[in-house]
């Protein structure tokens, strides 16, 4: 079962990952450079089975990114929580109030000016991905160049699309969150850094270069993220899928994930689901909700863990 190769890199990892102190102060093991292979081709998604992964989660999370957000309030209204944990902690830090998780959120919502001042997480993917910061010359006069920052920057996603159907072969189909420019600006630096396509035989293929990478929490989410948009791009390109490979830089597994990783290790893996799209969208920004239809999805229950913000 494919997903062997998933719960085989948990259990190295957690065995032989070297100890090591991290950012969180939660404390890791780590292994450095893992790599993971998913055949697409036939449908199928690595949506994990051997615990409940909330898929509806990332769908939305991956139509927020390609709509270019970065802040929270679209994704709480959709009662979507994962990016809540770094706002929260600021506007606790910054004005002291102990406000619960549940009231930030719902003030968020509620409140427009709040969720500006409050709910944005910086330049995070949704920007870099869709408007990256470009700047052009306005005056030459003599020596001094007088530049504006371009509103709508560079769309790399559109940039990818265009360059997927026009050069296929191109070497050069790739985007990136890693602004190094903007990094110090971000609630957290993209964690899922860079994609890369490759187009053979009619499939489109597609690499993930994830340089953080907690195994336990994030990875289902981002094997997932990265293979959904796969699917879109192959669709809106006309090709078949492909395969996805993730290659995973500092690849760890927190301290207090034993138990999950003892309870997920015990538990066998069930048939992988299958994506198809209830219709082919217009273009890679006009894709709903509902044009994900997740088949057959069976899964052991959800494994809660503490998550290292
Ligand atoms: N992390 C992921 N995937 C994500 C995401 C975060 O694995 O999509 F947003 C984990 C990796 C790491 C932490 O444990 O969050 C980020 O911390 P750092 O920036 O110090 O690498």
């Amino acid at each position: 079962h494919p997903e062997q190769a998933y719960l085989e890199l948990l259990e190295r990892v957690w065995r032989e990952g070297s100890p090591r102190r991290d950012r969180t102060g939660v404390g890791t093991r780590a292994l450095f450079g893992q790599t993971l292979r998913f055949d697409l081709s036939d449908g199928t998604m690595p949506l994990l089975t051997t615990k409940r992964v909330s898929w509806k989660t990332i769908v939305r999370e991956l139509l927020w990114f390609l709509d270019g957000g970065t802040n929270i309030r679209p994704l709480l209204r959709d009662k979507v929580t994962i990016w809540t944990d770094w706002p929260l902690a600021k506007y606790r830090s910054e004005t002291g109030d102990p406000i619960s998780q549940k009231d930030f959120e719902a003030r968020i919502v509620a409140d427009e000016a709040f969720a500006e001042r409050w709910g944005d997480l910086g330049p995070v993917y949704g920007a870099q991905w869709r408007h990256w910061p470009l700047f052009v010359p306005t005056d030459v006069e003599g020596e001094e160049q007088l530049y504006r920052r371009d509103p709508e920057g560079i769309d790399q996603i559109a940039k990818l699309i265009h360059d997927i159907r026009t050069n296929p072969t191109s070497r050069r189909l790739m985007f990136t969150g890693w602004n190094v420019a903007e990094l110090d600006g971000m609630a957290l630096p993209p964690c899922h850094t860079t994609y890369q396509y490759f187009v053979a035989n009619g499939r489109l293929s597609g690499l993930l270069h994830q340089r953080s990478c907690d195994v336990g929490l994030g990875v289902p989410y981002n094997i997932m993220t990265a293979s959904l948009l796969i699917r879109m791009l192959a669709q809106q390109c006309d090709l078949e899928p492909g395969e996805f490979v993730w290659f995973g830089g500092d690849t760890h597994v927190y301290e207090n994930h034993g138990d999950l990783v003892r309870e997920q290790l015990s538990r066998t893996p069930l048939p992988w689901p299958k994506l198809r799209f209830a219709r082919k969208p217009a273009s890679i920004l006009d894709y709903k909700f509902e044009d994900f239809v997740i088949e057959d999805y069976q899964s052991h229950p959800a494994i809660e863990a503490p998550i290292a913000v």
